[in-house]
């Protein structure tokens, strides 16, 4: 587990706890054979501890997305370009080495090491309004378990229809 400095200790032993009541519900129903979606469910859920602050970047393509995350985390960690460049959901989180791993058809894994994901993991979208429309897997996903959504407009186009 990735020790933050946003949680007292207090609230790590609530949150240690809580993970062993989940990995405890897991095998309790096992016998049940529960659907794959409930047992994702419960996965997901555990996983969401581990990744305590979500931090969701969306607004459409060449909005300054990419490069918003980048002056965040005051390096040049994610693709920045004026044709719609992020094609994948980036998600984003601490990890010792910088690395990119295709997780599936719509979302990359990257980690990167700045001490700022540490404590929380940020998403990367591709833009809402660029030709490849991929938003379900976006909004299934990723909003509903996000701490913050932060829209991002570029001062050029800041109220167009998408
Ligand atoms: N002048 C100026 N250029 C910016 C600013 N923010 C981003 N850019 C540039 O605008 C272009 C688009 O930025 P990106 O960060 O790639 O935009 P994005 O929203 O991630 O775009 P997609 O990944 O295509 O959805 C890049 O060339 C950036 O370097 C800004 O505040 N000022
Ligand atoms: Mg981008």
């Amino acid at each position: 587990m990735i020790k933050t400095d946003i949680l007292t200790e207090q609230q790590e032993v609530i949150r240690a706890a809580e993970r062993d009541t989940l990995r405890e519900l897991t095998t309790a129903i096992a016998p049940l054979e529960p659907a794959e979606d409930d047992i994702q469910a419960l996965r997901q859920a555990e996983a969401d501890l581990e990744e305590l602050f979500l931090l969701v970047i969306v607004g459409e393509f060449n909005a300054g997305k990419s490069a918003f995350i980048n002056a965040l985390l005051g390096q040049d960690v994610l693709p920045e370009g004026v044709t719609p460049t992020t094609a994948t959901i980036n998600l984003l989180r601490y990890g010792p080495h910088a690395g990119e791993r295709q997780a599936d058809d719509f979302v990359t894994e990257r980690t990167y090491p700045a001490d700022f994901l540490r404590e929380i993991s940020i998403v990367d979208t591709p833009g809402t309004n660029a030709i490849i429309r991929r938003h379900e897997q976006l909004t299934r996903t990723f909003v509903p378990r996000s701490d913050l959504v932060l829209f991002v407009t570029s001062a050029d186009r800041p109220f167009t229809e998408s």
